[in-house]
């Protein structure tokens, strides 16, 4: 089958954004609202195991924070929490705090000059996703993406392969016109739950991470002159990921 399109997950996949990005947001939320909560790098690196920020808070509290006191409104508190979260991640983007990963803006604008049609898949708040693509990939650049599956969209977060199924239904293509660009193993349980082939680039919360299910595992994208890394699959030679490659891998049986 034909290569339509191309579905990008977004946090460690376009942008290095949990440690130094949602981490430091939750961190700004829990002292405004003069909480002793504090999320060190490791200790976030383990909450990642849960997907979701209000889902992530909730997991905390239940799991590392018995001594918490959960007030009756407790929902109400998570929310807001997660409201300040947004606020406070957004503005670090706005200040252009994150950067995209190496060869995501020459493969999104290579796929655009070829055709392929563009998608996200993320269990991020839709807030985040525009304000990343608006302040680290272009602006106005939202509109590259034909459709966005994000946050609450669907109930059952990843793992749960329901948001690339969103997206499929909404673009009305198979799972076999596309690939999927993951960086998480709670990523490619989605993305491979809903039967697309997925190439996956770590980061270093992800390196240590089953993906055996994935066509590739790369460093990152590479790019002329800065090339990646292969770690799984068949990079056929090349240094970084172009069009080609991503052919010959969506033909792979
Ligand atoms: C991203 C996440 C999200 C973000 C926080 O996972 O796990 O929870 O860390 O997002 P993926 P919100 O890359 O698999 O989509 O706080 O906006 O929920
Ligand atoms: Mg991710």
């Amino acid at each position: 089958m034909v290569l339509e399109a191309l579905i990008f997950d977004v946090d460690g996949t376009l942008a290095d954004t949990e440690r130094d990005g949602h981490r430091l947001a939750f961190n700004a939320a829990f002292r405004e609202f003069g909480l002793d909560w504090a999320w060190d790098v490791p200790t976030y690196g383990r909450l990642l195991a849960v997907t979701g920020g209000k889902e992530r808070m909730r997991h905390y509290v239940d799991t590392l924070r018995p001594d918490f006191a959960k007030p009756a409104d407790f929902d109400d508190l998570v929310a807001q929490l997660h409201q300040a979260k947004t606020r406070h991640y957004t503005a670090l983007l706005a200040q252009g705090g994150i950067p995209l990963r190496p060869g995501v803006r020459r493969l999104l604008q290579a796929a655009r000059d070829q055709g392929l049609r563009l998608a996200i898949a993320t269990t991020t708040t839709p807030e985040n996703v525009t304000a990343l693509l608006e302040h680290s990939l272009a602006p106005g650049s939202e509109a590259w993406f034909e459709q966005i599956g994000a946050g609450d969209i669907v109930p059952a977060k990843k793992p749960a392969p329901d948001i690339y199924r969103w997206v499929l239904t909404r673009l009305k293509l198979k799972p076999e016109q596309c690939l999927a660009f993951e960086d998480s193993g709670n990523g490619i349980r989605a993305s491979c739950g809903a039967g697309l082939k997925t190439v996956v680039t770590i980061n270093d919360y992800t390196a240590d991470h089953d993906f055996g299910a994935a066509v590739a595992v790369l460093s990152d994208f590479g790019e002329p002159g800065a090339p990646f890394r292969v770690l799984r699959g068949d990079g056929l030679g090349k240094s970084y990921v172009d069009l080609d490659l991503l052919r010959a891998w969506h033909a792979v049986r």
